[in-house]
């Protein structure tokens, strides 16, 4: 949501319109991608920070330190944070920005695969295991080979594989990786090396992991979403293509990719009949919330589906102190998703 727009809200009756409150208050949260392993909700959130950076279209405003897993036992039930799950400080490859996390589990260990940005200025993906689901998670000395970019977000499909969906342009870096190396040219320009409006536009990258899960057992390969008529989405189609937040999930034997259109802050998603694609847009999931980021993702808990999501509202808009939230989806009977707007009118 533009700043000139934040300015004119009305806080209070914004915060009595919301559909949703935060799920903590004591901590800003953001990024959540939730789980249920062993019947309990586990989110694994960016724990946002005021950490007195500048504001800049690459996001440096984003500083974040370290994670947070926060717990429910039913999706009715009060959010518990477990306390320091994984600190900057204790990942050799990485300097700052913990960016959007997301979590696996398999064969009682638990993974949190984060993104950060390493000591050259490049955003890799690392992994941290734990035999604990909050953690703490001890990090592989390196991270992922092969990685780049953020917003990680690991699908167990249902034949036991693992993939890993990642990607976001501007400060996330996805178009200096065009060429397969990164272009450092025009550091401060966060539209530099982007397609133009009337070429395709740039997409998530999608690798099926190792049986560890430590690493990707492939090559990245493009996510393509077409519109309805087998087209690409175009860089230009501000409102549909992909910018971040990737996210996967499967409903009904179709593969659910979602995402955030970043500068136009919508949630989207476009189906598909594989893992890897191609996806065909389908609609939105969410309308913008208050602050310019918007991320999210689904889980079923109990036969009903949820999006986890986040807004500024509790700091009254102030971008990169964000609050996680949690509403209920519903579907059609043809798959699709009723949009949700995450304030009344
Ligand atoms: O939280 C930092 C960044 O903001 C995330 O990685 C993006 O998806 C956006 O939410």
């Amino acid at each position: 949501m533009p700043e000139e727009a934040i300015e004119h809200i009305d806080f209070e009756s914004l915060n009595k319109k919301a559909i949703s409150k935060p799920l903590v208050s004591h901590i800003y949260t953001a990024d959540p991608s939730a789980h249920v392993f062993n019947k309990k909700i586990y989110i694994y959130p960016s724990h946002d920070v005021d950490a007195g950076e500048a504001f800049d279209d690459l996001g440096s405003h984003f500083a974040m330190e370290d994670y947070h897993v926060i717990s429910m036992d039913s999706i009715d039930s009060d959010a518990v944070d477990n306390g320091l799950a994984l600190h900057v400080n204790d990942v050799p490859w990485a300097e700052k920005q913990m960016w959007a996390p997301d979590a696996a589990h398999k064969d009682g260990k638990y993974y949190l695969f984060f993104p950060a940005k390493g000591y050259d200025g490049i955003f890799r993906i690392g992994v941290a295991v734990s035999e604990s689901p909050v953690g703490p998670f001890k990090p592989q000395p390196e991270a992922i080979k092969g990685s780049f970019s953020i917003d990680p977000a690991v699908f167990e499909d249902e034949d036991g594989s693992y993939y890993m969906y990642f990607g976001g342009i501007w400060g996330g870096q996805l178009q200096r990786w065009k060429t397969g190396v990164f272009n450092a040219e025009h550091p401060e320009n966060p539209t530099a090396h982007l397609p133009k409006d009337n070429e395709p536009a740039l997409t998530a990258k999608v690798a099926k992991m190792t049986n560890d899960v430590l690493e990707f057992s492939e090559a990245p390969r493009d996510i393509v979403i077409l519109d309805a008529k087998g087209n690409p989405l175009l860089a230009g189609d501000r409102e549909r293509r992909f910018f971040e937040g990737p996210w996967v999930h499967k409903y009904h034997g179709k593969y659910y990719f979602s995402y955030s259109t970043g500068d136009t802050h919508f949630i989207c998603y476009a189906t598909g009949d594989n893992p890897y694609g191609p996806f065909t847009y389908q609609g939105k999931i969410l309308n913008p919330v208050v602050g310019w980021t918007s991320h999210h993702s689904i889980c079923e808990v109990e036969g009903k589906w949820y999006l986890f999501y986040h807004d500024s509202s509790l700091s009254k808009g102030v971008t990169h102190l964000r609050s996680i939230k949690v509403a209920e989806i519903t579907y059609n009977e043809d798959g699709t998703i009723n949009t949700l707007n995450p304030y009344r009118d």
